[in-house]
């Protein structure tokens, strides 16, 4: 029973993106009476859009998995806790002890950086497991900007983020925030932010294929062929050189490489590239004479700059022309943050040598190097399939057979492993393979922190939120179910005090690592009288307790008198703190072995050569691009009716001129085809679109019978990764390609009422 018997309003950020959004949310007992926007957050200041809201059909949806689940050929059990376990042991421990640790698989998916769980305890449970076969859906998303950070800045949180609410001119490229709320790049309501900027006088401009609801907004926007963005950038270095407006500014003393930056920029002038980028040699020049002679400016590229064949060179160019212009580390530039929490480029000495965390092992088929401690997703098929090294799978917030490259593919590889645990809140196109089905709690049945996204917000806040409701009886929180997972894959029996004693232990080695870190603001202090003041809390709490005391703004366990602690930020701060704006941090940020900015790092130089041989290919006639929905989360909160409701979003967007000469109209339908795959969806005429480009949103296709997905199925769609191909990825990174897939349309004649079965079939 929840002890909620009263009606009561409860302040806490919205876990769902990026955006960190402040809630109000009204209870009465255990009902959920109303959502709304905290007015009082001083981040968000009452911004929520609908996802925000919908929380309350997350936390109320028959449909979320609320018993451990096992599956018994097709037929799916509840059953105790306990009998979960015994069944994840024998599965697991009889992998490890009969392959080894690299048999069992881990896949983790986007929710585990929006939870304290995921942040904290997932990496006690890799640590432990010890197998290289670790997968994650960063090899889909950011990971070439993390991994330039990590090269030119000396760490892979490192990312410049654009100071939007204090710039004079920003360049979005291949990002449309007004959709996805910003990503990699935290900050509520960017609608408004961007209104801002452009009232105080500045200007924003939009490099997209679509004319996106952020390009319509925009002072300007530029239709690129997409995949061509690192010829764009580098014409926009070229003209930096060319036309001396390089300014360094105070970045003089502290960058490397410059040279070799002009040199590698050499052949790609405006006029070389703009046939093949489709912007033209006098806006290239326009745009980098802008950006050299702005007062301040920032260049910002995401998902459609990272996910596409030079997503590694992209993420460099826009960290080389934020520097090259003076603007990285300035005000109104892009600038490092300074989190309150768990900053990882904070106390900590600059590497020794220039290695980095990458090819320190490869993937056994296609010998693809590990990255930042991970393989990418792309090769995972192949290493179950293949190479036949992994046996068994650990899932946990993540949905790969929807999300990743050749989504067929890889259900037909995770039907071959001998055991799945997945640890969700639903038993969808993914879980629907697994031997055993841990639930999570609701939202609003847990704490939460954005332990990620203040390390790459666009201003240092720091929110914590208690959980709205208990935990249900016989739900165990996702940070003690990982702790179980932890115990499982040891090999060894803890006893019934497990969770204890492998939090105790992990709290042990967090703390026992910071005292004797030089750099760190407990240096030496004895570790009995730190325990002592943490272990009021268990958990996430004692962790984030200890986090923030040691970090920047923290009490440093009685050295700073004001400083602040998780009571402080509980009692005195229920709407957050705002620690102000990002400030200026170089030298002191860079953790390179030269302690400089490494402009010209060797792996990417040298993927320029494969860039230079682009320019003289031919565009392929048709490509494929993906597109977000503001009610749409990824794949997995197309369950609830809020959300879903209204006409189908999951159809092909196409130029009118592209559409006539296929003799297509509106709702008609078509086969899109590529290497991997081909599906058949209708199709929407839409004059935002570039001329040879069309647009497939991801995260649908939830057709399948077995899933326990009630509403999600009546909205099924199609999966757009079934088209995009796994062996089509940025060299450098291994991350997947999901944006200008090469493709093939026809349209089909379907009868009305076969549409379902045509998607069904395909
Ligand atoms: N509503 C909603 N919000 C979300 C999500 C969601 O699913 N729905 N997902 C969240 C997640 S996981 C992430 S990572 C973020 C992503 O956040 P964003 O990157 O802001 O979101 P996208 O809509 O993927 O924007 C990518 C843009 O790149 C464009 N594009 C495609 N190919 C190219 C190209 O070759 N060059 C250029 N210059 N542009 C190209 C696309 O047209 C699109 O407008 O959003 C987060 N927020
Ligand atoms: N074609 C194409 N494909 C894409 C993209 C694209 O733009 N185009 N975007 C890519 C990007 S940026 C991303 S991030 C990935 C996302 O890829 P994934 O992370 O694999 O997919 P999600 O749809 O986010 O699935 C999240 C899963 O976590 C579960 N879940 C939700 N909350 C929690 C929680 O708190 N704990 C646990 N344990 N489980 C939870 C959900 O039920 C769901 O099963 O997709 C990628 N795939
Ligand atoms: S923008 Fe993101 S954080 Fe804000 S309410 Fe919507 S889903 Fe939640
Ligand atoms: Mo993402």
């Amino acid at each position: 029973m929840n002890m909620n018997n009263e009606n009561k309003i409860h302040f806490r950020t919205c876990p769902l993106c990026e955006a960190t959004c402040g809630l109000e949310i009204h209870t009465k007992d255990d009902e959920v009476v109303s959502i709304r926007g905290d007015k009082h957050d001083p981040f968000s200041k009452g911004y929520i859009c609908p996802k925000g809201y919908s929380l309350k059909e997350l936390h109320e949806d028959p449909d979320r998995i609320r018993k451990p689940m096992v599956r018994k050929g097709e037929q799916w059990m509840e059953v105790s806790w306990i009998e979960a376990f015994t069944e994840i042991k024998k599965g697991l421990r009889h992998v490890i002890s009969t392959y080894g640790h690299d048999a069992v698989g881990t896949y983790l998916g986007n929710p585990n950086v929006h939870n304290l769980a995921g942040m904290l305890y997932v990496p006690i449970l890799l640590r432990t497991l010890r197998s290289r076969h670790k997968f994650s859906a960063s090899t889909m998303d950011q990971i070439p900007k993390q991994l330039t950070a990590e090269m030119m800045f000396g760490g892979d949180f490192s990312v410049p983020i654009p100071d939007i609410d204090r710039t004079d001119y920003f360049l979005i490229i291949g990002a449309n925030p007004f959709v996805s709320n910003g990503s990699m790049m935290t900050a509520p309501n960017m609608k408004e932010r961007l209104q801002i900027l452009r009232e105080r006088g500045g200007s924003f401009i939009v490099i997209d294929p679509i004319n996106t609801a952020t390009a319509k907004a925009a002072n300007e926007h530029y239709s690129i062929t997409p995949g061509t963005d690192a010829l764009f950038l580098f014409g926009l270095v070229h003209t930096l050189f060319d036309e001396n407006l390089v300014h360094l500014g105070k970045l003089q003393d502290h960058v490397n490489g410059l040279l070799e930056v002009q040199k590698s920029a050499k052949p790609f002038s405006p006029e070389a590239v703009e046939a093949r980028c489709g912007i033209s040699a006098t806006t290239i020049r326009k745009l980098a004479r802008e950006l050299a002679n702005a007062n301040s400016a920032a260049v910002y590229g995401r998902m459609g700059t990272c996910t596409q064949e030079f997503g590694t060179v992209n993420s460099w160019l826009i960290d080389v022309i934020n520097s090259l212009t003076g603007n990285l580390d300035r005000e109104g530039g892009v600038l490092f943050t300074k989190p309150a929490a768990g900053g990882r480029n904070i106390g900590n000495a600059p590497r020794k040598k220039e290695t980095y965390r990458y090819g320190r092992f490869h993937s056994a088929v296609r010998g693809l190097p590990e990255v930042l401690g991970e393989l990418p997703v792309a090769a995972m098929a192949d290493e179950i399939e293949k190479s036949g090294q992994i046996k068994a799978f650990i899932t946990v917030g993540g949905n790969p057979i929807l999300s990743t490259p050749n989504g067929k593919r890889l259900e037909k590889a995770f039907e071959k492993l001998e055991f799945i645990v997945s640890v969700d809140c639903y038993l969808n196109e993914t879980t629907r393979h697994a031997n055993v089905l841990l639930p999570i709690p609701s939202p609003l049945e847990r704490s939460h922190y954005d332990l990620s996204f203040y390390q790459l917000s666009v201003r240092n806040i720091a929110h914590y939120s208690k959980p709205v409701f208990n935990l249900p009886l016989e739900q165990l929180d996702e940070w003690e179910i990982l702790l179980h997972l932890t115990e499982i894959v040891s090999g060894k029996d803890i006893g019934e005090d497990a969770v204890q004693v492998l939090d105790d232990y992990s709290v042990l080695k967090l703390v026992q690592s910071e005292i004797n870190n030089m750099n760190s603001t407990i240096y030496n202090l004895d570790i009995n009288d730190i325990l002592k003041v943490i272990n009021n809390y268990r958990g996430p709490e004692r962790m984030l307790d200890f986090l923030l005391r040691v970090g920047p703004y923290g009490d440093h366990f009685g050295q700073v008198k004001e400083g602040l602690t998780l009571a402080k930020l509980m009692t005195e701060h229920e709407h957050g703190i705002d620690l102000g704006p990002l400030s200026p941090r170089i030298p002191e940020v860079l953790l390179t072995s030269s302690r400089k900015i490494e402009l010209a790092p060797a792996l990417i130089i040298k993927d320029v050569e494969r860039l230079y041989t682009k320019l003289n290919t031919q565009q392929s006639k048709l490509v494929l691009i993906g597109r977000r929905d503001l009610r749409s989360n990824n794949s997995w909160m197309h369950n609830l009716p809020v959300l879903v409701k209204g006409k189908n979003r999951c159809t092909l967007f196409i130029h009118p001129e592209d559409a006539s000469k296929e003799n297509l109209q509106n709702g008609d339908f078509v086969q899109i085809s590529s290497r991997t795959g081909r599906l058949v969806v209708p199709v929407e005429l839409n004059v935002d679109m570039k001329q040879g480009v069309i647009s497939l949103p991801h995260g649908w296709g939830h057709q399948f019978t077995d899933t326990r997905l009630q509403v999600a199925k009546q909205h099924a769609g199609v999966n757009s990764n079934i088209l995009s191909d796994e062996y089509f990825i940025d060299s450098v990174s291994g991350n997947a390609v999901l944006n200008g897939i090469p493709v093939e349309i026809q349209k089909i004649t379907v009868k009305e009422g076969e549409e379902q079965a045509w998607q069904f079939t395909h």
